[in-house]
């Protein structure tokens, strides 16, 4: 069997999806997702321009071979863009595997190791109030887990509330710049600890309630953070500070009991190698299409095994419904499963990639359809051409640029 032809489409239904899909001799096709918000164009280039020509003649068999090749055989390694296009092309090696045995690729992976895939759903709203209605929106869908996010009084805009009742978007298509925002850590640590109380006083001991820092913090402050919260048990604090200084959560350790999930913007095992090791963190957030493919994410979540630390997947509305199928295809197969971030796609993205996986009552099941129980319908994806959006930008309320 041979690769005979590979594409990029770019398609925009509602926001940008970058997808490969790989060709074969025998008919058989496979996709990926290469999506990097804000970025991707970069992907695409890379995948047209330096890709597609070293993949056309291969065995798509050779998914391992074709890994290193396209990895170590680069020179330039590691790195967002260049992670993104290597997992396109391994997601769609494991679609094509897949199709040829029968099976679906949790098959492939040892098979399931759990009966339904745990999910968090993002409950988001301007007050505390409103908060309890959203959370109770989800635990009445069947929901184990609820990420919370609320306004901050005195901040015009936070992350992660949207207008209630639509798809929260942080890339803005409508704006040429960057939409920016102001941050101030002292409101914000002033009022989280109190939803957190709102939010466990009505719903009890047991609802997993989950948060997103979205890299604010400094290790102390994100400390203080952690040791306020817990009496309210929280499931995890999500990227409560950036990762670049990895030993800076030695910090944060050493204050507080509150688990820590970190690695949506990871791209390789190394980037996550020290959190893990030192068992600095509590989940690894990772996900297929930023952090090299199914290949390479099984590769993290291995060694993450080896230090108590588990799987909690990014599956943000950003990556598509074909990274969404390759995560659950690992998510029912790997023995250190956490916990996966769900906001389901809007129906014009789910008319695009037609898709096997379902949900109900908490659980997403990945379906049984061979390969990864995705594909791209290339006439629908024709109708929404590309839009540029950029994510926001953040300063403080004195105007310096701050980690959004
Ligand atoms: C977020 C993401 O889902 C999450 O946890 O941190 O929504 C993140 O902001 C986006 O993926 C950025 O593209
Ligand atoms: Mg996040």
């Amino acid at each position: 069997m041979r690769i005979t032809a590979a594409r990029v489409v770019v398609t925009s239904p509602g926001r940008n999806f970058v997808t490969l899909k790989i060709e074969t001799d025998e008919g058989v096709h496979g996709i990926g997702d290469g999506t990097l918000n804000g970025r991707e164009l970069a992907v695409a280039s890379y995948l047209n321009d330096h890709v597609i020509p070293l993949l056309i003649g291969r065995d798509p068999a050779r998914i391992e071979d074709t890994w290193q090749y396209l990895y170590q055989g680069a020179y330039w390694r590691r790195g967002p863009v260049t992670m993104s296009a290597i997992a396109a092309v391994d997601t769609a090696l494991w679609d094509i595997k897949g199709k040829v045995a029968g099976l679906p690729v949790h098959q492939l992976l040892g098979g399931r190791s759990r009966d339904g895939v745990t999910v968090y759903g993002h409950a988001g709203a301007d007050t505390t109030e409103q908060l309890l209605t959203e959370v109770e929106h989800y635990v009445g869908l069947g929901y184990k887990a609820v990420r919370i996010q609320t306004g901050i009084p005195g901040l015009a805009s936070t992350y992660g509330v949207g207008h209630v009742g639509t798809t929260y978007e942080p890339a803005n298509a409508e704006l040429d710049l960057p939409a920016e925002s102001v941050w101030s850590t002292e409101k914000y640590l002033a009022q989280v600890p109190s939803v957190f109380k709102a939010v466990r006083d009505e719903f009890g001991p047991t609802l997993r309630l989950l948060h997103d820092v979205h890299h604010r913090l400094t290790p102390i402050e994100a400390a203080r953070l952690g040791k306020s919260l817990e009496p309210y048990s929280p499931f995890w604090i999500e990227d409560p500070v950036r990762a670049e200084l990895q030993e800076g959560f030695r910090l944060i350790r050493q204050h507080t009991t509150t688990p820590i999930a970190v690695g949506e913007v990871f791209n390789s095992i190394w980037d996550c190698q020290q959190l893990i090791s030192e068992q600095l963190i509590d989940f690894i957030r990772t996900t297929v299409v930023h952090a090299g493919g199914i290949t390479h994410l099984r590769r993290i979540f291995d060694l993450a095994a080896l230090y108590h630390v588990r799987s909690g997947s990014h599956g943000a509305t950003d990556l598509s419904p074909v990274c969404l199928a390759a995560a659950l295809q690992l998510d029912i197969s790997i023995p250190n499963f956490g916990l996966q971030e769900y906001m389901p796609h809007s129906p014009e993205t789910d008319a695009v990639f037609p898709h096997g996986y379902s949900f109900a009552d908490g659980y997403l099941q990945p379906g049984e359809q061979p390969g990864l129980g995705v594909d791209l319908d290339e006439e629908a994806a024709a109708a929404y051409p590309y839009r540029p959006a950029y994510l926001p930008v953040n300063r403080l309320e004195d105007g310096t640029v701050h980690s959004w």
